[in-house]
């Protein structure tokens, strides 16, 4: 009896140390196997006496329900600590923020050149584009450019090959986005010419342009805003009002400086450089230079078979980088191609 007791006790303080279900099956088979410690009691029984046979044998089988008992008890208790210890570790935390979408934004280059053409569209401008690989012709030739010009030469501007090696195709990399307003003269004359009364003409070009250059303040692809009005009577005042009025819109300021300084450029006759001074910030009263203009050259409105006689015009063009630059105070232009997020999240 005591015996039998003993086991039942040291049966059930084992598996209680048992934190393992492998183990706990191991320990299982010691007590109740085929030569487990109770299956042993169970085979000694045929050699006792008859009575002690019957109450030997039932406080056996007493045993073995305890026994079976704690062991199923040790069992459950070891898989539900198994099943906490599994949640805990795969845990999701179902209240946490998601991480949200990047809201993105437009490039500062971008958002200067919908600023431009936004503010000469309030004006009556209409917003004229055209390829970027143009013929010798319309970005030079109609231009009244000469055929000894530096720009032309191949140091400065980028030729297409016509076969690999030959460099005799006279097709290039627009180096300026004025062949845009040639087509476009053209073809309004196509539309109107003949007409009595030809629609005056307002546009601005903007796009990329290309030029062989590549250092700290230069890079071979920047963008370009040319502006071009010819009508009957178009005059030099026009220009100044234009621009100056452009000027002190797109700066938010005005009591911005706008000053003309004669200049030269073979598309345009008279010529002037356009020069703005800040009056207050970090740049207060140092001139910088904007953008060049002038009226339009008689032989560049026959060109785009204008009537020089009856019509004048005049043209402008400015880097909207270099406006960027000025507008957000950016010192260095390689920020615009890096595609550092750093920089162009300021900008969302
Ligand atoms: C500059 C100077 C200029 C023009 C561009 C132009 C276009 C036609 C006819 C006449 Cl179709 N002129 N464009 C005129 C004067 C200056 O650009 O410094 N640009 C950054």
């Amino acid at each position: 009896m005591h015996n039998i007791e003993q086991l039942v006790k040291d049966a059930a303080a084992e598996f209680a140390r048992i934190d393992d279900a492998a183990q706990l099956e191991q320990a299982k088979a010691r007590y109740l196997g085929k030569s487990g410690s109770l299956t042993e009691l169970l085979k000694a029984l045929g050699q006792l006496p008859a009575e002690e046979r019957r109450s030997q044998g039932a406080a056996i089988n007493r045993a073995k329900d305890s026994i079976e008992a704690a062991l199923n008890e040790r069992r459950e208790t070891l898989r539900r600590a198994a099943l906490s210890a599994q949640l805990a570790a795969e845990a999701l935390d179902v209240t946490l923020p998601g991480r949200g979408r990047g809201r993105g934004g437009l490039h500062p280059a971008t958002r200067t050149l919908e600023r431009i053409e936004q503010l000469f569209r309030s004006i009556g401008f209409e917003v004229a584009d055209g390829p970027e690989i143009e013929t010798d012709w319309h970005n030079f030739t109609a231009l009244n450019t000469p055929e000894n010009h530096p720009a032309r030469s191949m140091h400065d501007t980028f030729y297409l090959e016509e076969s690999p090696g030959v460099t005799a195709s006279g097709v290039l990399l627009r180096t300026h986005t004025s062949p845009v307003q040639i087509r476009y003269l053209q073809s309004h004359v196509a539309q109107y010419g003949h007409l009595a009364a030809m629609p005056e003409i307002r546009i601005i070009a903007p796009g990329r342009v290309y030029r062989v250059d590549s250092d700290a303040t230069h890079s071979p692809m920047f963008h370009q805003v040319e502006g071009l009005m010819v009508g009957e009577n178009v005059s030099f005042a026009d220009l100044k009002g234009v621009m100056a009025d452009f000027l002190r819109r797109f700066f938010e300021s005005d009591d911005l400086e706008v000053r003309f300084r004669p200049s030269f450029f073979p598309f345009t006759e008279p010529s002037a450089e356009i020069d703005v001074a800040f009056m207050s910030g970090a740049l207060e009263g140092r001139w910088l230079e904007i953008a060049g203009c002038g009226m339009v050259h008689p032989n560049v409105l026959a060109n785009g078979g204008i009537d020089p006689e009856r019509y004048t015009g005049f043209a402008f063009g400015m880097g909207p980088d270099r406006l960027t630059m000025l507008r957000y105070g950016i010192d260095d232009l390689r920020l615009f191609f890096d595609g550092d997020l750093r920089f162009l999240s300021q900008f969302r």
